[in-house]
């Protein structure tokens, strides 16, 4: 068995399987931001991805692809369900977000969320070389940096949440709270998108197991008497932001955004939405602040269109099943009222759509909204800002976003507010070009300063501080 000096695990691998026309399986990358975003780091650090394949009850070797080392871990059709669609999709996913939906507790779910993080720490565990780095993402392994710990306290283990982490009067609803930062303290460093959600963590750390924080660090006492120190900071996701300016540059893709406004009747301004169909992401709110300006005669259905991407996700978690068809029937009546022959309200798309449609929707777009009503970064408002090498449009972003930390040259709203919200998509309609052009460069400028590639560099180097650190401590 090869062993890396560093390994990814995550719930998913970063790749899909796929079956060829003759029933022939191979394997293609997935397009995910985290792929784009470790592929060059994994490449060159010989690394390792402990991850499931995306597929439940089958058995598949490690092999090699595209110079890393894919890990797969095993998951029966029975886990998928309980660790996944369940204790991760259906408590923490809620309950992480502000309990928009009413999280569920189920001590089932949990002990699959249990048994399962440990066979991904298990396989980590194998993967890691001797003193390696172990990088571990998100809400599905909250347990993984403990356990691997207790298997391997030889290792630098580092964990990054993507997702928001909430205000201690919500996360001390979880009936498993202290087993939960327990297991993330088993890392190094943790890793949040939000100076708020770093903050969150420590407070619930000082309340819930009395731990001494002091700014970013921890102190975490050992089995042993010792203690040890962890970082809890935040450290912002982004973009592989050249990669949208490249597709943004590309001709047939422009030729497209043309024939995108064309297809829609050539309003006068195009709104757009990309999300995946999900509660957090505030797509509901939005559809009422258009509709009701529609119906208040502030917009015309002649002139302005808004274009909705909703892409299908966790399908078969019932608030999933039950917001789209809230969502299929606000579109309908909205389009029943306003709609004429030549010209719709709201053309609504759920569907996928590979990127480089997607770049295409975003320069036909005069108006992005973005109006998550919680959301750990929110990645859509910077690959709309990142193509818009125009310098043209209008980013509307939710504070509840923590892409608002970043780009506060946006039109900020809350979602929550409808009136507020109305107000804030006029002012993006009637916006000037120069001051479309100053905000755009403010937002472009930041994206251009901070890429995926900083981002996957400055956590990389807090753990190869860590690391120095502790084997500091270890040789005195
Ligand atoms: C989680 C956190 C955090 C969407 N539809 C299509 C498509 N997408 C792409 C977007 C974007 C990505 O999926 C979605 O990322 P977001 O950040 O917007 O949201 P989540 O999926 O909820 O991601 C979030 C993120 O993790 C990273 O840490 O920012 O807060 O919730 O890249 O463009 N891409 C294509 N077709 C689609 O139909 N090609």
């Amino acid at each position: 068995m090869t062993q890396a000096e560093l390994v990814v695990v995550a719930n998913r691998l970063p790749v899909d399987r796929v079956v060829g026309p003759e029933g022939e399986l191979s394997w293609r990358r997935s397009p995910g931001g985290l792929v784009t975003a470790l592929e060059p780091v994994m490449r060159r650090a010989d690394g390792a991805w402990v991850g499931w394949p995306g597929q439940a009850d089958i058995d598949v070797d490690p092999f090699e692809f595209e110079g890393t080392y894919l890990v797969p871990v095993r998951l029966s059709a029975e886990e998928v369900e309980l660790y996944y669609e369940g204790m991760s999709n259906d408590t923490f996913w809620p309950l992480y977000h502000d309990v928009i939906s009413e999280p569920r507790y189920r001590r089932v779910w949990w002990d699959a969320y249990v048994k399962v993080n440990r066979r991904f720490a298990e396989a980590a565990a194998a993967a890691a070389a001797p003193g390696a780095t172990v990088w571990v993402q998100d809400y599905q392994l909250q347990l993984v940096p403990q356990m691997l710990r207790e298997r391997r306290p030889d290792l630098t283990i580092g964990y990054f949440h993507h997702i928001p982490f909430p205000a201690y009067g919500l996360y001390s609803q979880l009936p498993w709270r202290r087993q939960v930062l327990e297991g993330l303290l088993g890392a190094d460093v943790i890793g949040f998108q939000r100076v708020a959600d770093a903050g969150n963590f420590a407070r619930a750390v000082r309340r819930q197991l009395r731990y001494p924080t002091k700014a970013s660090g921890i102190t975490v006492p050992n089995p042993d008497g010792t203690t040890r120190n962890a970082l809890a900071k935040a450290f912002p996701i982004s973009i592989d932001t050249a990669s949208y300016v490249e597709l943004a540059e590309r001709e047939d893709i422009r030729a497209r955004a043309q024939e995108i406004r064309e297809s829609l009747g050539n309003p006068k301004k195009i709104l757009l939405g990309v999300d995946r169909l999900d509660y957090t992401k505030g797509i509901r709110h939005r559809m009422k602040a258009f509709g009701e300006l529609l119906a208040d005669g502030r917009v015309d259905v002649e002139d302005v269109t808004l274009v909705q991407v909703a892409s299908p996700s966790r399908e078969r978690v019932d608030a999933y099943m039950q917001l789209r068809d809230e969502i299929e029937l606000t579109v309908g009546r909205i389009n029943g009222d306003h709609d004429t022959m030549g010209h719709t309200a709201i053309r609504y798309l759920h569907q996928a759509y590979p990127r480089e449609e997607m770049v295409a929707l975003f320069l036909a777009a005069d108006v992005m909204l973005v109006t998550a009503l919680r959301d750990g970064m929110n990645l859509v408002a910077k690959e709309y800002v990142a193509s818009r090498i125009d310098n043209r449009g209008v980013l509307v972003l939710s504070e509840f976003a923590g892409a608002a930390d970043e780009l506060p040259s946006a039109v900020r709203i809350n979602p929550h507010d409808i009136d507020g919200m109305k107000d804030a998509i006029m002012r993006a309609i009637e916006m000037p070009a120069a001051e479309q052009g100053r905000r755009m460069r403010a937002l472009r400028k930041k994206v251009r300063e901070n890429d995926v590639a900083t981002w996957s560099q400055s956590f990389l180097r807090a753990m190869d501080h860590a690391q120095t650190l502790n084997h500091a401590k270890s040789v005195n």
